[in-house]
């Protein structure tokens, strides 16, 4: 099918390269490629790393639909580069450029849309076009902004429209090469004004092929384009069955599954059968339930960093959120809490101090190799798995981290109650809570 076709086509081109000299050019007719067409995506370089996961889904369920057009039969979706975050902090670490296979399982992610991480794509291109070149060309690349006025009689309307009133060029509005790669090459550059869901880009490329297509043996043609601020674009059917597929195909690197765990094993004592959780090795085997036990530990997420200042209204002092998670840790007669922050060294001896009498686990790479393998994405992505296993979980308002974490515990069969809760700025007082979007089947 649609989906696998990624995969088959990195096997050929792997034994292309390794077994075979290759020709001059390759034609994609060989490997069953003509007609093509690769999406590149790409998000503002301010954003972090748990909306950037949203945005995949937005982009991954309206790929997999577009695969059903005859003329997007050979869609691909390149997964862009992540590039250093900005909250990613540790010195002396190679955080640039990572593919999404260091975070992610690709062959899960394939089984619902058909993606290529970055260097696939590089390899595939070079494969089937000029095999000495040194740059990939993009047909077209678009970016995405939004209008400066919503509604449209108070009503708002899905809508895109080509920015011709004010200057667009690649160099002055992206500050860098295309996606950070500098062997990509823009044909045509585009500012466009966009407003909906993701489904309206079908009409957006199709209306850059039809500029591309001077007959119709163009039609073949392999084509590449880019979508710029992907952000911009909003889901078809937020929390409706697709948008959960696309979510459970998310899964974590095996890697580091395995390193989750194994802290969880040796730090907290708790195994998959322990806490009542056997996920099923594909997630299409995935069924409803909502009895997973969890391990005997809470865990809490504590965001701190931008958070402190520039959510100072909502987000509880270090002494706060140690009185909120001790009265929980009291309620449900429970003594270790595993705590997952992006809290300064200093504040995480000050979180310790004021857990005297019970157990505050927090997990830290146990050696400077595992923090080079793990980098502090994957060390972030430990924390979630672990949090995703406990017995009780209280997380940040409005924290994309947090909300990562409701949904794996939603597919994992948690019972609702000891999932959607949030710290508040202070012990007792009412305050806002985040939105529970349970999960549909
Ligand atoms: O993921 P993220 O977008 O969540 O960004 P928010 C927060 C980043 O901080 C994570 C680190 O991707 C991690 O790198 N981080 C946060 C953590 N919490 C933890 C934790 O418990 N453990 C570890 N190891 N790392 C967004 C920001 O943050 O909130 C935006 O990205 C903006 O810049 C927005 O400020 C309001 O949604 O929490």
């Amino acid at each position: 099918n649609g989906a696998s076709r990624g995969s088959s086509a990195t096997c050929a081109k792997r034994v292309l390269q390794e077994i075979l000299p290759l020709p001059e050019t390759c034609p994609p007719e060989v490997l069953g490629l003509r007609g093509t067409v690769y999406i590149l995506y790409d998000v503002n370089i301010s954003e972090g790393f748990n909306l950037r996961r949203d945005v995949y889904i937005r982009v991954a369920v309206f790929v997999r639909r577009l695969q059903r057009r005859r003329r997007f039969r050979q869609v691909r979706l390149v997964l862009p580069p992540w590039p250093r975050l900005y909250h990613w902090h540790s010195q002396g670490l190679q955080q640039a450029g990572l593919p999404w296979s260091h975070f992610f399982d690709l062959d899960s992610l394939r089984r619902y849309a058909p993606v290529l991480d970055y260097d696939e794509f590089l390899a595939e291109q070079r494969i089937f076009g000029n095999p000495g070149a040194p740059l990939v060309h993009v047909a077209h690349a678009f970016r995405l902004q939004h209008y400066e006025v919503m509604l449209e009689q108070g009503i708002f309307r899905d809508k895109f429209e080509r920015v011709t009133d004010k200057p667009c060029s690649e160099g002055s509005l992206s500050g860098g090469p295309l996606l950070q790669q500098a062997e990509l090459r823009v044909g045509r550059f585009h500012c466009v004004r966009f407003q909906g869901s993701a489904g309206l880009l079908e009409k957006l490329l199709r209306e850059a092929i039809a500029e591309d297509t001077a007959g119709p043996e163009d039609a073949d043609d392999m084509r590449t384009y880019a979508l710029l601020s992907a952000e911009t674009v909003l889901h078809d059917h937020w929390g409706d069955e697709h948008f959960w597929q696309a979510r459970r195909s998310m899964r974590f690197a095996r890697r580091l599954d395995q390193v989750a765990a194994d802290f969880r094993l040796h730090a907290l004592a708790t195994t998959d059968a322990s806490v009542g959780v056997q996920r099923p090795a594909l997630w299409e085997l995935e069924r409803p339930k909502r009895d997973a036990k969890g391990g005997d530990y809470l865990c809490a997420h504590l965001r701190r960093g931008d958070f402190v200042r520039a959510r100072e209204a909502t987000t509880p002092t270090l002494k706060a959120a140690a009185q909120q998670i001790k009265q929980l840790l009291r309620a449900f007669n429970m003594t270790t809490v595993f705590l997952a922050t992006d809290a300064t060294p200093y504040e995480l001896m000050e979180l310790k101090e004021l857990f005297y009498r019970f157990r505050l686990v927090h997990f830290a790479p146990e050696s400077n190799a595992q923090r080079r393998a793990l980098k502090d994405g994957g060390v972030a992505v430990v924390d979630q798995l672990v949090c995703a296993y406990a017995r009780y979980f209280v997380g940040t308002y409005e924290s994309t981290f947090t909300y990562r974490i409701y949904e794996e515990r939603e597919i994992l069969g948690f019972n609702q109650a000891s999932t959607f809760n949030t710290f508040c700025k202070a012990l007792g007082g009412s305050c806002s809570r985040n939105a529970v979007w349970p999960i549909v089947w």
